[in-house]
């Protein structure tokens, strides 16, 4: 006597086909967004906005300023090897990150037409790490152009400054595979001091050039 197949041969293909990401659960690879920066060029005369917006590009020379200096600036997914935490930022000097710098990298990501990662380090303080967003609007009157500064940690590593933005800590519109569409990396000279009602950030005194290409959350 046959013993008839009771269940489809199709179900017993998908259900073997699924097992393996089912019993694994790995992430996939990572992939970094990283791009770099000619050395040298942090002199504030290369076409950053700077003293001389339409300058040529990044030249070398002739003051330098190692701290400000721009190498390259790399996104990169954090996670335990099972499970994703959020990205690591992190760009890197020539030189070992000092105060009278604010380091940035600009971008945008979901509705937030800001979504910058600062690391603001006035003369005579510590050094804030900020996500500078406008995701959601910010009544308060002193906000500069109506965005938020969410701290989030931020840290000198030898010579680069490294950012940390949690998946918890996203804010509002922004999601595990949203595009973090990140524009450039830039430094400049802050002009004042700790405890200053205001700082004026200026000039550029290095750039990089603007990207095209998108982080997504997660990748
Ligand atoms: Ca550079
Ligand atoms: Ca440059």
């Amino acid at each position: 006597m046959r013993i008839r197949r009771t269940v489809p041969l199709a179900l017993i293909v998908a259900a073997l086909a699924a097992s393996p990401s089912m019993a694994g659960a790995k992430l996939a690879p990572p992939k970094p967004l990283a791009w770099t920066d000619m050395a040298g060029d942090a002199n504030a005369l290369n076409d950053q906005g700077g003293l001389a917006p339409a300058g040529p590009g990044d030249t070398a020379g002739p003051a330098q300023d190692a701290a400000a200096d721009i190498l390259g600036v790399t996104f990169a997914r954090l996670d335990d090897g099972k499970t994703l935490l959020g990205l690591t930022v992190t760009m890197k000097l020539s030189g070992a990150p000092s105060q009278g710098h604010l380091y940035r990298v600009t971008g945008a990501a979901g509705a937030c037409s800001t979504f910058w990662f600062q690391f603001n380090w006035t003369a005579g303080g510590n050094g804030s790490s900020t996500l500078r967003h406008n995701c959601v609007a910010n009544a308060d009157p002193t906000s500069v152009g109506g965005t938020t500064n969410q701290t989030i940690d931020g840290k000198v590593v030898g010579n680069s400054i490294v950012w940390t933005l949690l998946v918890k800590e996203l804010p509002p519109g922004v999601k595990v595979g949203s595009p973090i569409a990140p524009a450039l990396g830039e430094t400049r000279a802050i002009i004042g001091v700790a405890g200053a009602p205001q700082s004026l950030t200026a000039p550029v005194i290095d750039q990089t050039a603007t990207q095209s290409a998108a982080y997504k959350i997660g990748q």
